[in-house]
């Protein structure tokens, strides 16, 4: 089972690349700035890179989809600097003739102050220089207006780049006149549309800007591993699940929803344990939250119609055990009847049942990263206790239309 996890993980990562984004422009121009608002304040506090070659710094930041670089030489005398232009031309051109994608150097951001208008010839230089090996796009930052004159100018001398105004953060003017942040989810698009395939995914869970790119990441992933004719469905991992050994704290399909869940997690750019059975310990009351609805007691219909369909011995001991231990309360076999949604999360894989509970994951992920957008600042076991809590409610939501899904089955069969 193990093994299968792995697999599937391998899978999945062929298509989470991270993309390697170049930063450049002069200091002061706003890019630590910028990286802040797209991608989370634990970058802008991650400081200074490390070099990866002599004008190459890399930011090394953990749990963060996206490898960041910095140049260097900008502001050293002309003969530095065109060593510099050359030391970083020649590591961007060794990467491009490597046959693995992730090598690249995938989109360049050259940041210029579009306040200050003011841009130096030896910076046109750079920036028609660098959009030789790879595609570049110039930020105009610090953007307070809507005057184009400046960004005229450099359209006219370098035509070949796509521009993006940005105003990063909030701008404070005199009195109580504020300029609100804009163009970041242009700036995104317009990456999105420049980075290769395998590198999207990746960065559309990196970037905090875009929260219905992120939804649409993961309905395109729940699709691809609800319909794939391949071995990577969910289904097969349910049918693998059957098999999860006993002793460790998730069983059976169970474990597939958490699997759903983490990838989930992953696309969307929320925070996860990258080891499986770590994050299925940790994610154990998010599971519960999935079940508890479908776990009812003597005496309700659902229940009732249940009992004759799925009768709780259908499920044996195991389950039983299980159920007892992730409700943390003594119930006996004779006093609990489980449900029919029960009967199809923890006995036959149904994909419609499968797709409505992972689709009230993905919206409990988005509204949690509407509502905490300083998630870095809390802990795995934090946000998925605010997960948890939510998916509680949402399920108590979709209960009724999943029942009716069930039914219709109970119908058909
Ligand atoms: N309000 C506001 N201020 C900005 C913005 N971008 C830059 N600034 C201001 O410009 C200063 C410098 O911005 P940084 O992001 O540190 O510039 P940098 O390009 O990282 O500079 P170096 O790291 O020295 O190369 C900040 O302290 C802000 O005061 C923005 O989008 N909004
Ligand atoms: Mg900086």
């Amino acid at each position: 089972m193990k093994e299968e996890f792995n697999k599937f993980n391998e899978n999945f990562d062929k298509n989470f690349i991270k993309p390697n984004i170049v930063l450049s422009g002069k200091t002061g121009v706003g890019k630590s700035t910028l990286i802040n608002a797209i991608f989370g304040s634990k970058i802008a506090e991650a400081g200074e890179g490390k070099p990866v070659s002599q004008s190459l710094d890399k930011y090394d930041i953990a749990d963060i989809n996206v490898n960041l670089f910095d140049t260097k030489g900008l502001e050293l005398d002309p003969q530095e600097r065109e060593k510099s232009r050359n030391s970083i031309i020649e590591e961007i051109s060794k990467r491009a003739e490597s046959s693995n994608v992730e090598e690249h150097m995938h989109v360049m951001w050259y940041c210029i102050s579009n306040e200050s208008r003011r841009i130096e010839d030896v910076e046109l230089e750079w920036i028609r220089d660098f959009s030789n090996y790879m595609p570049v796009i110039v930020v105009l930052t610090q953007t307070l207006d809507t005057d184009e004159t400046f960004q005229k100018i450099i359209e006219k001398e370098c035509p070949e780049v796509k521009i993006c105004r940005v105003l990063a953060e909030e701008r404070k003017l005199y009195g109580n006149l504020n300029i609100p942040p804009h163009g970041l989810k242009n700036l995104i698009s317009e990456t999105m549309n420049i980075l290769p395939d395998a590198t999207v995914r990746a960065f559309t869970a990196a970037q905090k800007i875009k929260i219905e790119e992120k939804i649409k990441s993961a309905k395109e992933l729940l699709k691809e591993r609800l319909d794939s004719k391949g071995p990577f469905n969910y289904k097969n991992l349910a049918h693998l699940a059957d098999t999860f050994p006993i002793g460790l704290d998730v069983l059976g399909k169970g474990a597939v929803y958490l699997y759903i869940a983490k990838d989930i997690m992953t696309v969307m750019g929320i925070p996860v344990s990258k080891n499986f059975i770590k994050f299925s310990k940790e994610a154990k009351p998010l599971l519960k939250s999935i079940l508890l609805p479908f776990i009812l007691f003597e005496g309700s219909k659902t229940a009732g119609k249940a009992a004759v369909k799925y009768g709780s011995e259908k499920f044996g001991p195991k389950v039983i055990a299980f159920i007892t231990k992730l409700l943390g309360k003594n119930i006996s076999k004779s006093n609990i009847i489980l449900s029919p949604v029960v009967g199809l999360i923890m006995g036959s894989f149904n994909r419609k049942v499968t797709e409505k509970i992972a689709n009230a994951f993905i919206d409990v992920c988005s509204d949690f990263l509407r509502n905490e957008q300083n998630f870095e600042e809390l802990s795995n076991e934090e946000i998925l206790d605010i997960l948890s809590k939510n998916m509680q409610e949402k399920m108590e939501d979709i209960q009724e239309s999943l029942e009716e899904i069930v039914e219709e089955e109970l119908t058909v069969s």
